[in-house]
Order: structure tokens, then C-alpha cells, then sequence
């Protein structure tokens, strides 16, 4: 059986990361529209990092943890006869904390760093700013940014999701609101005879694309639903 996951931040809310559309979604009072674009960083790149050093420091905070939901699916996954890929919208590193192994972060990583210029991708764990030296140049200051794809970016690894959406026998759609494309038209490049399930809290602009959707935490039902496939 070939099964996609597709995640966004609903996963990650009850370890403790809020949702971006949620009542905590707002930074210092601007929307993560006004925050996560190319614009906003060449406009005012200390404020965009700010963001950014806020949310790693928290990320690698003690009390945030895998959830159930992502144990889970790590657990799915290692089942034998199971082609798997979970694609997640989630910049944090909680489903390969979890134990997942084919993960493609489509909008990117939080614990890394990328070159301005090259395009060099660096692990991260500190803060950044415009006076970080470049870790292979450290004559050069201020060339990295937090390796997320802002709005109007290409997001990663489209040619690999639009593939193993249309190969899929099940797909999964887990904590997302299904309003930031393209990955909420990823539905849409499932074959007809594949089976459609969302799991969310409250209904989405896509919901009547699914053949079941179930209402509720993922903690519980995540793990439920898998058990029971
Ligand atoms: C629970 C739960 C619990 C809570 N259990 N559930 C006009 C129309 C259509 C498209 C566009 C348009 N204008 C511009 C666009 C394109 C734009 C876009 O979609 N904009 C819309 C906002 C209108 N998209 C882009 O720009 C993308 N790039 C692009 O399109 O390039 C062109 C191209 C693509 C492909 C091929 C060729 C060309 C890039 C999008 C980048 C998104 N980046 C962000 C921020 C960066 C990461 C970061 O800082 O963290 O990614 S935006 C933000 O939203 C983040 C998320 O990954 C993303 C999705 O949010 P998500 O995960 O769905 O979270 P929420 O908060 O919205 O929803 C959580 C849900 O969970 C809720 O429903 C809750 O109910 C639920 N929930 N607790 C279960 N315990």
C-alpha cells in the first residue's frame, strides 16, 4: 500500500507550538503573511530574524516534545509491505524526533541555515542576525537566512510530492487549515480510487475532497485511526 501524509502545524499543537491561524497566531501583532516573505526580510531582516530566534530557541526548549500523533506515524511507517512519505508543512523537527524517516519539510527547517549567496545549507541551533559570520567565511557577515519557504518562494520537493500523490492508495491530511497552496491542493493530484481522509479539528475549504473527515485532537485520533487501518 503507497500512503502519503501530508501535516501542518495542527500536528504540533498540542506539543506545544501554536498554529498559525489560530488565536495565538499572531507575533508582536503581525500575521506570519506579513512576517515569512522574501519582502519583508530585505525590508527589515533584524525583525524577520527575530521571529525566527524566537520560534528556534522554543523549538529546542526541553518542554516541547512528539506528541502521540507523530509517534504514531512513525510507528505506521516502519509496518512492513507500507511505501510511505510524509510530506509536512511544519518547519519543526518533531516527526524525525518521532522516529520518522521519509519526511520531505516542504516549507523547510528551522534548525538550519542558508546561504544568501550559494545556497549552502548549514545545520543551526543559535540565534541569527546581520552580524552572524558566514560558518566557512567568517569574514562575512549578515549572508544567512533561516532555511524556510516564505510566501511567493518555491516550496521543496514538488516534483517528488506530485509523484507520490498520484502513485497514492491513502492519503492523510493532518492539522492543517488547507488554505496555503500549492500544498493544500495536493488532494487534488490523488487518482480517483485513492482514499481521502482528513483529520482536523474543524472542517477546511477542501473537507468535501475527502472521503471521511474526522473531527478532533490528533493526539487521539491519529493513533486510533492508524490502529485501525
Ligand atoms: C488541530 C489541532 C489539533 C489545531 N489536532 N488539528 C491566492 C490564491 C491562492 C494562492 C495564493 C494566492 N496568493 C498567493 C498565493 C500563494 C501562496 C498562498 O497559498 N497564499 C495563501 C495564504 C492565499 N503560497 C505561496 O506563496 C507558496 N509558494 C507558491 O505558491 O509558489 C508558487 C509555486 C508553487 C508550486 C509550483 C510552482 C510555483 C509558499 C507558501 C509558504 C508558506 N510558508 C508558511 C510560513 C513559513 C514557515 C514558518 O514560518 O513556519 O508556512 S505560511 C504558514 O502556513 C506555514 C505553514 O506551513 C502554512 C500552512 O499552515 P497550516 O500548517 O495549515 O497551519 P494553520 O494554523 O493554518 O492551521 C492549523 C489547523 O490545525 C487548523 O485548521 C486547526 O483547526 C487545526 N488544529 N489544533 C488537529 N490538536
Amino acid at each position: 500500500m503507497r500512503v502519503v501524509v501530508l501535516t501542518g502545524a495542527g500536528i504540533s499543537a498540542e506539543s506545544g507550538i501554536p498554529t498559525f491561524r489560530g488565536p495565538d497566531g499572531l507575533w508582536e501583532g503581525h500575521r506570519v503573511e506579513d512576517v515569512a516573505t522574501p519582502e519583508a526580510f530585505v525590508r527589515d531582516p533584524e525583525f524577520v530574524h527575530r521571529f525566527y530566534n524566537m520560534r528556534r530557541n522554543k523549538l529546542l526548549s526541553p518542554e516541547i516534545q512528539p506528541n502521540a500523533a507523530h509517534i504514531a506515524l512513525a510507528n505506521f511507517e516502519a509496518r512492513p509491505g507500507i511505501e510511505f512519505l510524509l510530506i509536512t508543512q511544519n518547519i519543526d523537527d518533531l516527526h524525525v524526533r518521532a522516529g520518522s524517516k521519509n519526511v520531505l519539510p516542504m516549507h523547510g527547517e528551522l534548525l538550519k541555515a542558508r546561504c544568501l549567496d550559494t545556497g549552502e545549507l548549514f545545520p543551526w541551533r543559535e540565534d541569527l542576525s546581520m552580524g552572524t559570520p558566514h560558518p566557512k567565511h567568517p569574514e562575512r557577515l549578515g549572508r544567512l537566512r533561516p532555511h524556510i519557504v516564505w510566501f511567493g518562494e518555491v516550496p521543496l520537493g514538488m516534483d517528488q510530492i506530485e509523484d507520490a500523490a498520484h502513485r497514492a492508495d491513502l492519503f492523510l491530511a493532518i492539522g492543517t487549515s488547507a488554505v496555503v497552496y500549492p500544498a493544500a491542493g495536493i488532494v487534488q493530484w490523488t487518482k480517483p480510487s485513492c482514499r481521502r481522509v482528513e483529520i482536523n479539528m474543524e472542517a477546511t475549504p477542501q473537507s468535501n475532497r475527502f472521503h471521511e473527515s474526522l473531527r478532533g485532537p490528533a493526539s487521539q485520533l491519529v493513533p486510533k485511526y492508524l490502529d485501525e487501518l
